[in-house]
């Protein structure tokens, strides 16, 4: 919990560690109260290191201190100063190695806040990043201190049969009183953020991969037992993962190892620990009829996030947090990269910016906005976030851009290979791009020290005379916190041009001639001519969204409804019909606000009508061709959010386009609704999410024959996907069926927790009348627990995150309940807490009453005593 005032860490005070410890041999006698800790630290000066003092400083929190002492020698209470979040030994030898032994006791069940030492139901697992390890015993818990671990776990043979920590099994046996014991080694050296042991009552699925270089490695996979059935796809997921990074990077996997354990209690998805990856299990089980085709396709995404971090993170690591960017910006774009090539490259890109437009763009326009490498931070659990990985991401996929895909490979293998075993920069990272490319990044760099999101606004001015196209491009980034004035930017622009007859037209551009180019965008304003074109281009540009800005350009109906025909570029493509759908929406939200009759605009029901009929390509991309932009998406661009217009703008155009083009619908819908099993394939997938696009709009029309169709797809659904669906279908509609088929479905899965967390989420986030009744209520289900992140998520996050209609409903209800949440959260789980706080962050960017009713919370959340740095960070910076 906070003290008077919590410290801020800045990234210009980095200074190297004054001392290495080179091996680390850790004794744990495992209990869930009461479990001893021995470490052995072999410790020295480090030469780097410009500071003259003698002592040493360890860090640790909340541990008990049994003894000390330093190369055998114990040590007396004079020697040392134990504090709240150190321990300071006073004097320790400046000319040679020497070795630290401290006992201490730490109390697994009493910790709710999962980061150490924590019980997940009847399993012990620890989580170390970013400084979970200093919960565990004292040392030099930070990212450029690497140490190699010997690691011996001593426990109750029936209740911990299985033992695992990093790296390789090096020995075990049995011990008095139905005990035993197993020791590891990991030969890497780690910071100790990679750290992990997990012991329990597990049953394993066990495989094999054969590496590039025909080194056999055992993959493991371990969880309860009654989830055996359901870790068949994150087995095949691994094995995928593992093949692809040989492939795409040339990196093969260094241990002889690999083992993924699921756990019920985690805070974030999973965790790269070196050799023994800890995942939520939401990000490992799952079965054709308990999760979802979305499911499906996270699970693979994050399983190989994991395996990727072996490099990108393990073997090449963060000096410091500042740099989280440095393995998680690139990670996350190396797992989208393999779900691209695993699924449909074109899907893959829409769904992520999708995800970075609505839930990133916000956070980056927001009083919490930072740069992807912050410049300080009061918890650094608070940046872990949509910028550090998302924007993250985007930063490097510029990188690949600019460089093409054999220039990004080549500095990817320089970096690898300048900096296997080192703790580095973002900096290192860019100059090895650099460097093996022969290229200068200076002004790119910009891009990892501001934030915001830029605009680009865009002209275009075509002179027939010269048969010329001239396209004038402004940037302009708004400010954020603490940086009022930003410097422009090196931003790749895609382009492409298209001719009346929707055919590629040629960009004559220097001298050169090509079908698509990327322009580079350097200044503040800047103009480029493209030449021979004897007819006006329609401009296609941003293509394949090729930065992470806001496109400003007037565009008709017409031309938009042109491009969703004819672009030849998948996103742009979508792009198009999304900017239709936005316009349309935009007027109605006008004439709802001035209390005009509504009308729905025939160019939008043309053009979804083909879309419809035309079903030659991918059945997944043209779900997404179906799909209106999210409620989300439409807030960022509304300058006072108005909630209720912005909802029922978007409900009338769904419900009109489901009135006119109802038999398109409904033929699509029959033409690929099968009874399956629900088989994870390409083929299977694309059926499913096209007919529930299709299914989705319908419910709309809230009639009897609708209800018929929802309902024989819920009760005879043989796969979560099709009945998710048509459940949600029903819950939010004014069906008949829907108490009983709520009710079904729990007493159906009520022994599956994850698809629990659905039947959850689902009623918290329904658009329909009596929700925040609802929600209150589930809040005293006893299915309902505090204490289990997922369970939180699933109602209090589902709530104030995804159902903006009741959470700002104008009484103040929605906000008050999650300030309440928050402060019972704020002391089991600061991490969760905080990230709680985020639904009240954009209280400015609504109407002057609802602007007073969150702030009001906000400062009500400040004003608690004993705040945890988490929440504290996130509530005073919201209000700031
Ligand atoms: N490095 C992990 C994310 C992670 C971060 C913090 C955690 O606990 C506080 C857990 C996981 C990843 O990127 O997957
Ligand atoms: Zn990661």
């Amino acid at each position: 919990m906070r003290d008077a005032s919590p410290q801020t860490v800045f990234l210009k005070d980095y200074t190297p560690p004054e001392y290495l410890i080179e091996q680390i041999e850790l004794n744990f006698d495992l209990d869930e109260q009461h479990t001893q800790v021995r470490s052995t630290l072999s410790l020295r000066r480090n030469p780097q290191s410009q500071d003259s003092s003698t002592a040493l400083t360890l860090l640790g929190e909340e541990l008990q201190l049994v003894s000390i002492a330093i190369d055998g020698q114990a040590l007396e209470q004079s020697q040392y100063l134990l504090g709240e979040e150190a321990l300071v030994v006073h004097e320790v030898p400046q000319d040679r190695p020497f070795q630290i032994v401290i006992e201490n006791v730490i109390n697994p069940q009493a910790n709710t806040a999962l980061e150490g030492l924590y019980l997940s139901s009847s399993m012990l697992c620890t989580q170390c990043e970013a400084q979970g390890f200093r919960k565990i015993t004292w040392f030099l818990d930070r990212p450029d201190v690497m140490s190699r671990f010997k690691t011996t776990l001593t426990g109750d043979k029936s209740k911990y049969p299985v033992l695992l920590s990093n790296g390789n099994k090096i020995g075990q046996g049995e011990l008095e009183n139905n005990r035993h014991w197993v020791s590891w080694e990991d030969p890497f050296a780690k910071p100790c953020y990679l750290f992990a042991l997990v012991a329990g009552q597990l049953e394993c699925v066990a495989d094999e991969f054969i590496t590039m270089t025909g080194r056999r490695i055992a993959l493991e996979i371990f969880v309860e037992q009654h989830n055996i059935d359901k870790c068949d796809h994150a087995m095949q997921s691994l094995k995928n993962a593992m093949h692809w990074d040989e492939e795409t990077y040339g990196l093969e996997y260094d241990l002889d190892l690999y083992m993924i354990v699921a756990v019920d209690h985690f805070n974030m998805g999973a965790m790269e620990n070196k050799g023994l990856n800890v995942f939520n299990t939401k990000f490992v089980l799952a079965r054709p009829d308990t999760a979802t085709d979305s499911d499906y396709e996270h699970i693979e995404g994050v399983i190989g996030h994991e395996y990727f971090h072996n490099w990108s993170g393990n073997r090449v690591t963060c000096r410091d947090w500042f740099q989280l960017s440095l393995k998680e910006g690139f990670t996350v774009f190396r797992d989208q990269q393999f779900s691209g090539d695993r699924t449909s490259p074109a899907v893959k890109r829409i769904e992520d910016v999708n995800a970075l437009r609505t839930r990133q763009f916000a956070e980056d326009a927001g009083p919490l906005a930072h740069p992807i490498r912050p410049e300080a931070y009061i918890e650094i659990n608070n940046f872990y976030t949509l910028t550090v990985y998302e924007k993250g991401a985007e930063v490097v996929r510029m990188l690949h851009t600019l460089l093409d895909a054999a220039g990004f490979r080549k500095g990817c293998d320089l970096y690898f290979q300048r900096h296997d075993g080192q703790a580095v920069t973002c900096e290192d990272f860019v100059k090895a791009l650099e460097d093996a490319n022969g290229v200068e990044l200076k002004q790119f760099r910009l891009w990892y020290s501001q934030a915001g999101t830029p605009v680009l606004t865009v002209s275009q001015q075509y002179d027939s005379e010269s048969q010329q196209l001239h396209l004038t491009i402004q940037q302009n980034c708004p400010p954020t916190p603490n940086q009022p004035v930003k410097a422009p930017l090196h931003i790749p622009v895609k382009l492409g041009l298209l001719a009346a007859d929707g055919s590629a037209a040629q960009i004559h551009y220097n001298d050169s001639s090509q079908a698509e180019i990327t322009l580079n965008v350097t200044e503040a304003e800047q103009t480029f001519s493209f030449a021979q074109l004897p007819q006006p281009p329609v401009v296609s540009l941003l293509r394949g969204f090729s930065a992470p800005v806001t496109l400003k350009m007037e565009r008709s109906l017409d031309e938009l409804a042109f491009l969703l025909r004819h672009d030849s570029d998948t996103f742009n493509r979508w792009e198009a019909g999304q900017q239709l759908a936005v316009q349309v929406i935009f007027k109605l939200i006008d004439a709802i606000e001035l209390g005009r009759p509504l009308q729905l605009e025939p160019v939008i029901v043309d053009a979804y009508r083909s879309v419809l009929i035309d079903s030659s390509g991918d059945l997944s991309y043209q779900a997404l061709l179906l799909a209106l932009p999210e409620e989300s998406y439409l807030s960022g661009q509304m300058a006072v959010i108005d909630v209720e217009a912005i909802h029922q703008a978007r409900e009338f155009v769904k419900k009109t386009l489901a009135e006119q083009l109802q038999v398109e619908f409904k033929q699509l819908y029959q033409q690929h609704h099968r009874d399956e099993s629900g088989s994870f394939d390409a083929g299977a997938v694309g059926r499913r999410r096209l007919k529930n696009a299709c299914l989705s709009y319908l419910s709309k029309l809230e009639n009897q024959d609708v209800y018929h169709i929802a309902e024989q797809q819920f009760y005879s659904a043989r796969n979560m996907t099709d009945q998710l669906t048509a459940l949600s279908a029903i819950v939010n509609s004014n069906h008949p069926a829907k108490a009983r088929s709520l009710d079904s479905f729990y007493v159906q899965w009520r022994q599956e927790a994850l698809v629990i967390d659905k039947w959850f989420t689902l009623q918290a986030t329904s658009s329909m009348p009596n929700t925040f009744a609802t929600v209150q209520a589930l809040m005293k289900h006893p299915a309902f627990d505090m204490k289990t992140p997922n369970r939180v998520r699933s109602l209090i996050g589902a709530f104030s995150q995804a159902n903006p209609l009741h959470f700002h409903a104008i009484n103040g209800e929605g906000y008050r309940f999650l300030a309440d949440q928050v402060l019972a959260l704020n002391t089991l789980n600061p991490q969760i807490a905080s990230r709680m706080v985020t639904g009240l962050a954009q209280w400015r960017r609504y109407d002057a009453a609802r602007q007073g009713l969150m702030k009001q919370q906000l400062q009500r959340i400040v004003a608690t005593e004993h705040l945890s740095k988490d929440v504290y960070e996130i509530a005073s910076k919201s209000l700031a």
